[in-house]
């Protein structure tokens, strides 16, 4: 008994001196370590700045995921080059981040740099647009909107209103400014056009991609007026390109409204986030706008908390939104036995 508690004694001081002597350098990286342990490390790869809509969803993503939220945001801007992306990804796995954060370009290519973030165990969390995998495991979860179904509202929409004011289908001349081609926005935004088109028998002239921006919108739009004398409805797939389309129509001496009867262009778009382009609703410029929520920070936010907290969210979170219109006459639409109530721009 007398042996063991000497035994015990001297452990007990040397256990005491090691720590006395390390205690400083074991304080200080505590510290450190305990301030760094505590954030959440997240890369966030947003794929550009190409509109109002993706500004204001970089902005909702940063302010979400910041210090004070307990996040370590390293955010990377990928220029609209899928490749840039890329690139960021593979940094986020060096630098063994906790989580990425993806907005990706397009929904190809992804497969081959997101099996490297799985073979790292960095969960993936796909925010705006989608990635088109086989291996649907590749990523954790996806938040955004419902692209189809915004196209969808919005030839309803046209649908309707035509049928109010009497414009027969096959005269309805439509041409589509595209957004960047082969991103999930654009996809689903011409498929519901085109669906429409197949449905209604309308007159769809041509389809072509104003790239989500102002510029190409007024260019794009500029070309259509040279080769056709008929349009009567541009389909712009955001509001960025509807700005610009409105700009080369005055230009060439239109006058822009829903009055088609009476030789009006009738512009709509996407979006509802730019204050130009509200603006141009509430004046009938723009005759319709789906919305197309930006304000995802939060909502990825909620997502990396519930993982944190060893829960499993839901494969697909659809954000729901609304349509803009000052437009009288029609006041709600359905689709597929929904009905969405139309918004008045104030
Ligand atoms: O509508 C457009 C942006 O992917 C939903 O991208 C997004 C689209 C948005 O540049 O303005």
């Amino acid at each position: 008994m007398k042996t063991r508690a000497v035994i015990a004694a001297v452990l007990l001081l040397l256990v005491t001196l090691s720590v006395s002597c390390r205690s400083s350098v074991v304080e200080e990286s505590i510290t450190e370590n305990s301030t760094e342990e505590e954030l959440i490390t997240v890369g966030f790869s947003q794929l550009g700045a190409e509109s109002d809509w993706r500004s204001t969803n970089t902005e909702s993503m940063l302010s979400a995921l910041s210090k004070e939220n307990g996040y370590n945001l390293i955010y990377k801007n990928g220029q609209q080059k899928q490749s840039n992306q890329i690139t960021a990804i593979r940094m986020f796995i060096q630098q063994e981040v906790d989580y990425i954060v993806l907005a990706p370009a397009t929904e190809t290519g992804w497969d081959t740099v997101l099996n490297e973030a799985k073979e790292a165990g960095i969960p993936v969390i796909l925010v705006d647009r989608r990635v088109d995998t086989t291996d649907k495991t590749l990523y954790s979860c996806w938040v955004g909107s419902d692209f189809e179904l915004e196209g969808q509202k919005m030839a309803t929409w046209i649908h309707d209103y035509t049928t109010m004011i009497g414009v027969a289908p096959e005269d309805i001349h439509i041409v589509n400014i595209q957004g960047s081609i082969g991103s999930t926005a654009q996809i689903g935004r011409s498929k519901g056009l085109s669906e429409a088109v197949k449905e209604y028998g309308w007159d769809l002239l041509d389809e072509v991609s104003g790239d989500f921006t102002e510029t190409k919108g007024r260019e794009v739009m500029a070309d259509l007026l040279q080769k056709y004398d008929n349009i009567n409805i541009v389909y712009c797939e955001n509001d960025n390109e509807a700005i610009g389309a409105i700009d080369a129509l005055e230009a060439a001496g239109k006058v822009v409204g829903p009055d088609i009867n009476n030789g009006e262009i009738m512009v709509v778009s996407f979006d509802g986030i730019n204050i130009k382009a509200l603006e141009y609703a509430k004046i009938g410029k723009i005759s319709c706008i789906a919305e197309c929520n930006p304000l995802h920070g939060p909502r990825v936010q909620a997502l990396i908390e519930a993982i944190e907290a060893g829960e499993t969210p839901d494969k697909f979170n659809y954000v729901s939104e609304t349509l803009f219109s000052s437009v009288s006459g029609i006041t709600s639409i359905e689709v597929e036995g929904k009905t969405y109530t139309i918004t008045p721009v104030e």
